[in-house]
């Protein structure tokens, strides 16, 4: 791929002041049990594309794998190297990820354009299809896990399990709004930011955020309480990319997260979390994000540290 398209591609992405700006998603039906919904929840109808890479594509494999939908909903993993033509499948080794099992498509703009033919955006992950119309019903994760979390509880192994539960439901919203803004986008804002000024309040904010999860975590065992919400398992698909890629990659290095106690160990605690180590691929993440944005990491080289253990018993509880 040349530099000069990439950077065009950022520029595109970045306002006035070089601030990162992330685009709209595109697709925004919804799977729902109630009678007579367009998109009905059923066994084996839908299929998800991820990128192990992808924090907001791995939210959607965490909520799967907790819920138990494993048999319900297919997934597919794409190549974590992506090129000005986006999200391209793989041959099935492990470094590439896999085929389309679907319609044998080699890119995952195939499938956007059979969704809306005038698609002109980025193409992004995840992608939930449905198989029945052959069409993406939605491609933006927050609303994915929550049709994953309520919608197929009669196909669910674990309906039983709810990541949203309604009293909680403000405090939820209200962790999710500062997470994302300032963490789980705040990463990119501070990364791709192209002014010393934006990446400046940018990583400022960021770690204003840390510091406050950590005086949580030093009172609560979870964000909410002594139970895991949809608010935990999206702030920490940040947290397992932060020391390993984005303090380097993105330069978020004021501190890493194995220098917070307690978001250390709570990190360790949700990678430990029985179904959860299996969906996080630190190959696939570290090649994704250190190969894939020549215009901050122009050689392609990868770091081979730093040296982690996930194992580490995390102590809380
Ligand atoms: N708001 C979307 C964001 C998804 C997103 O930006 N995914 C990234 C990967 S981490 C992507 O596919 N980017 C492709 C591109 O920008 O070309 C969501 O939460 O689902």
């Amino acid at each position: 791929m040349s530099g000069a398209k990439e950077l065009a591609q950022f520029k595109a992405e970045t306002d006035d002041d070089g601030n990162f700006v992330r685009q709209q998603s595109a697709f925004r039906r919804w799977v729902s049990d109630e009678p007579g919904a367009e998109f009905p929840p059923e066994a084996g109808r839908y299929h998800l594309y991820v990128s192990y890479a992808c924090p907001w594509a791995s939210r959607t494999l965490v909520v799967r794998k907790l819920k138990g939908l494993e048999e319900a909903i297919g997934v597919t993993i794409v190549d974590p190297i992506r090129d000005e033509r986006g999200w391209r499948f793989g041959d099935g080794s492990a470094a590439t990820g896999e085929p389309d099992p679907l319609h044998g498509w080699t890119y995952l703009s195939e499938g956007y354009a059979l969704t809306d033919p005038a698609f002109d955006g980025r193409v992004t992950v995840p992608v939930l299809w449905d198989t029945k119309t052959n069409t993406a019903v939605n491609n933006e994760s927050s609303e994915i896990i929550r049709m994953l979390n309520s919608a197929f509880d009669a196909v669910a192994k674990h309906p039983e399990v709810d990541l949203y539960p309604e009293p909680l439901r403000p405090e939820i919203d209200a962790l999710n709004e500062r997470i994302y803004e300032t963490v789980n986008n705040g990463v990119y804002r501070s990364g791709f930011a192209s002014t010393q000024a934006a990446y400046e309040e940018n990583v400022t904010k960021l770690f204003d955020s840390l510091d406050w999860l950590e005086g949580i975590l030093a009172e609560k065992r979870y964000l909410t309480g002594d139970q895991l919400t949809e608010a935990d398992w999206r702030l920490v698909m940040t947290l397992f990319r932060f020391d390993p890629v984005y303090v380097g990659h993105f330069k978020t290095n004021l501190r890493r997260i194995v220098d917070y106690p307690n978001l250390w160990a709570y990190t360790r605690e949700l990678y430990q979390y029985p179904g959860i180590a299996e969906t996080v691929n630190f190959d696939h993440i570290k090649r994704h994000y250190y190969v894939t944005h020549p215009s901050i990491n122009p050689t392609g080289v990868v770091p081979l540290g730093p040296i982690i253990d996930w194992d580490e018993p995390h102590g809380r509880g």
